[in-house]
């Protein structure tokens, strides 16, 4: 291990690096996917790359992260496959979800993705369910719900929030505050100008954090994760970041906010901070950086190759994987529940 000046191991530093140029290629393919009409509802993260990629890197694939419609960044920081991103971008079959999810619903299980989510808030709950399975099953698994500065206003958050304190959940709660909810502004809509001081009333830290800077964000997921692992309870963070495009790409962000705003946070973006890092600690050299930028261009280009030859999914396979055949040998964040009655759960059409 290289402790590098910010204490962090320099293979670490250069891994961080790799997803957030990989994240961001990725958006960019996305959008030109989006333009030439093959994708639609792209909610791109480009600006917001910095977030999961510093939480990420403390997490295994056994740990469970919970997403938004905002959330190609998530996936990939988790270790999700980009082929099978991409695919599901473009409604195949061969995508994470067989193409029936979307850009809005990716998730993977073996990679502990346990789902984006395209209504705003709802995965918050959903998250302290997977904390309560690790803790009842006694693993060191730790459960992440990143969640936006709007979904912050939902009454779930607050639920979760006191049924995680109260129990001491491993969950982490993550707000990108971005600084809109589609076209609101942060300032008007909520209310004691902070998501993290919220954490307050439920006696749990609360962390306001650079969420441009991949360093920070490293820094206090560690802590977070470090606490969630030993038993010590939920953290609740709010990374300040900024997303540069419009809420969903057909919108114009100008109509709401100004390019002098728009500027100041694109001179602080963290892809750029990092490699300035790197290049100033003579961590890696601008060449290194530039081969793993080109790496990542590669293998986004193979993804979209591999989405785009793939077939869509058979139409007789439409109700497939849509009704769970639960409880008959169903498992849900690894436990068993066997033994639950039957919910009877509808039957697909036959015709
Ligand atoms: C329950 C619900 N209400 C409203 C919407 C419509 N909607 C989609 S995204 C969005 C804004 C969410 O803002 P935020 O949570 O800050 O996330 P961001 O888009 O900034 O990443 C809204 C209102 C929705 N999808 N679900």
């Amino acid at each position: 291990m290289t402790l590098t000046t910010s204490g962090i191991d320099s293979k670490v530093l250069i891994s961080m690096f790799r997803t957030m140029i990989t994240i961001r290629r990725f958006e960019e393919q996305s959008k030109r996917e989006a333009d030439s009409g093959k994708l639609r509802g792209l909610h791109s993260s480009i600006g917001q790359e910095a977030v999961p990629t510093g939480m990420c890197a403390h997490l295994g694939d056994k740990d469970f992260i919970f997403g938004t419609h905002r959330s190609h960044h998530h996936c990939i920081a988790k270790g999700v496959d980009l082929r099978q991103m991409m695919a599901e971008l473009l409604g195949k079959s061969t995508g994470t979800n067989k193409g029936k999810g979307g850009t809005m619903h990716i998730a993977d299980i073996d990679k502990g993705m346990l789902g984006a989510n395209g209504v705003v808030g709802s995965n918050i709950p959903v998250s302290i369910g997977a904390a309560l399975s690790a803790q009842v099953l006694g693993t060191d698994h730790v459960s992440v719900v990143f969640f936006g500065d709007g979904a912050a206003n939902q009454g779930a958050l607050h639920e979760a929030l006191n049924l995680a304190a109260i129990w001491k959940l491993p969950a982490i709660f993550v707000c990108e505050n971005n600084r809109y909810a589609e076209s609101t502004p942060f300032e008007y809509a909520v209310a004691g100008g902070s998501v993290a001081n919220r954490a307050a009333g439920y006696d749990i830290p609360g962390v306001l954090v650079d969420g441009q800077s991949v360093l920070d964000m490293y820094e206090v997921s560690g802590e977070a994760v470090g606490r969630a692992r030993a038993g010590e309870g939920p953290t609740l963070i709010e990374a300040q970041t900024y997303r540069y495009h419009g809420h969903f790409g057909a919108d114009n962000p100008l109509a709401y906010r100004t390019e002098e705003e728009e500027e100041h946070y694109k001179e602080k973006d963290c892809i750029k901070r990092l490699t300035d890092y790197l290049v100033e600690n003579a961590i890696a050299t601008t060449e290194e950086l530039d081969k793993l930028d080109q790496e990542a261009v590669e293998s986004v280009a193979e993804a979209a190759k591999f989405a785009n030859d793939s077939p869509f999914p058979n139409p007789e396979e439409l109700f497939d994987d849509v009704y769970s055949d639960y409880p008959k040998g169903a498992l849900v964040a690894g436990m068993q529940l066997d033994g639950l009655p039957d919910p009877g759960l509808v039957t697909p059409p036959s015709s």
